[in-house]
């Protein structure tokens, strides 16, 4: 089968030839029908040798939807041909935190040597993934798969940070969301479905907020000079309750951090490297919670997927046929696309 491949450090990945892999004991084998591409999927690509702590070569794609193709002998899971999401952060599968499908959590990540499908483990830009278990698969219906694959992790990840800070977003409340891409249109309509609050999206590019109004955020506005002052005076001038950031720049932190109400919460939910000073007294206003979530539990796979199959999240993809993952990466890496960009095994 043809599979997207990261064979070294600092070298782009390519589609190459492996074999298909066969079920063994709890494993079950899925044909995959879409497969999200994630700027994780870049930063990876791009670590140094060392910097991860992933054994070469793997096939990458740590957002995957297809289904069940063949189970191993004592795989205790959904029958062959059952349509099917991956919940990708797979941890050591023992402990607390795995028991309770909080394996993002999972205390021994720090032995593992990988994250999960697709980063570290071989993943779904292939034309089938083994998973380890059974416990790692949510069935989708007859969702899309294109629709069904970023639930994963832009949709996952988004409900898992908004999860975090919920209980800040009451009636009369206000929501920043900082970045609308894969994630942030997906974390607008998460809103949107589960709490009252008015979302303020920010984004540099005009189709960012095209697709943040159309995700349902009530002001969406790029980012300027004065963003905090225009942003704060459509909260009265008592700023945000919650702010969401998905790029995680010092620009976006600042921002964050001078629209943050008193006791407001601030989720980093992008990988951008940006940093910010805490500190008291500091930038960050009195009662200010942070938090740095990562991916989501597979209890809230299972909700993403069912606000997703009630029609409350639609999920803005550019699809390409796995045979154009190389040119994908490129659009990815230029940000030339709109929304999440899924591969279709051709
Ligand atoms: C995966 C691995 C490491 C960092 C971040 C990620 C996210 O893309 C998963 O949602
Ligand atoms: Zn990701
Ligand atoms: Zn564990």
């Amino acid at each position: 089968m043809r599979a997207m491949r990261l064979t070294a450090w600092g070298r782009e990945p390519t589609l190459t030839e492996v074999e298909r892999p066969s079920p063994r004991g709890d494993e079950v084998l899925v044909r995959v029908e879409a497969v999200g591409l994630c700027h994780s999927d870049l930063h990876v690509v791009d670590a140094a040798e060392g910097a991860l702590p992933y054994r070469l070569p793997f096939t990458l794609g740590h957002e995957v939807a297809g289904h069940v193709a063949a189970l191993g002998p004592d795989a205790d899971g959904p029958p062959p041909g059952e349509r099917v999401v991956l919940y990708g952060p797979w941890g050591c599968g023992h402990c607390a935190r795995c028991a309770a499908g909080r394996d993002n959590y999972c205390d021994r990540r720090g032995d593992l040597g990988w994250h999960g499908v697709g980063l570290g483990r071989d993943g779904g830009m292939a034309e089938y993934v083994l998973v380890p278990s059974a416990r790692h698969l949510v069935p989708i219906g007859d969702l899309p798969a294109d629709q069904a694959a970023p639930l994963s992790d832009a949709g996952l990840t988004s409900y898992h940070a908004i999860a975090g800070l919920r209980h800040t977003l009451g009636d009369g409340t206000n929501a920043a969301v900082i970045g609308v891409g894969g994630l942030g249109h997906l974390a607008v309509q998460i809103l949107r479905a589960t709490t009252p609050s008015h979302i303020l999206a920010v984004d540099i590019r005009e189709e960012a907020l095209d697709l943040a109004r159309r995700s349902g955020a009530h002001v969406a506005t790029l980012l300027q000079e004065d963003t905090a002052r225009v942003l704060r005076a459509r909260t009265g001038g008592v700023g945000v309750d919650a702010v969401l950031d998905f790029v995680g720049s010092d620009t976006t932190l600042d921002l964050a951090a001078a629209l943050l109400r008193p006791g407001g919460e601030l989720a980093l939910v992008g990988s951008g490297g940006g940093r910010l000073t805490v500190r008291k007294p500091g930038v960050l206003p009195p009662g200010s919670r942070l938090s740095l979530p990562f991916w989501g539990t597979r209890p809230e796979l299972a909700e993403v997927v069912a606000l997703a199959r009630s029609g409350a999240l639609h999920v803005e993809t550019e699809q390409f046929p796995l045979s154009s993952a190389p040119e994908a990466f490129g659009r990815l890496r230029r940000g030339e696309v709109r929304g999440r960009t899924v591969l279709v095994p051709d």
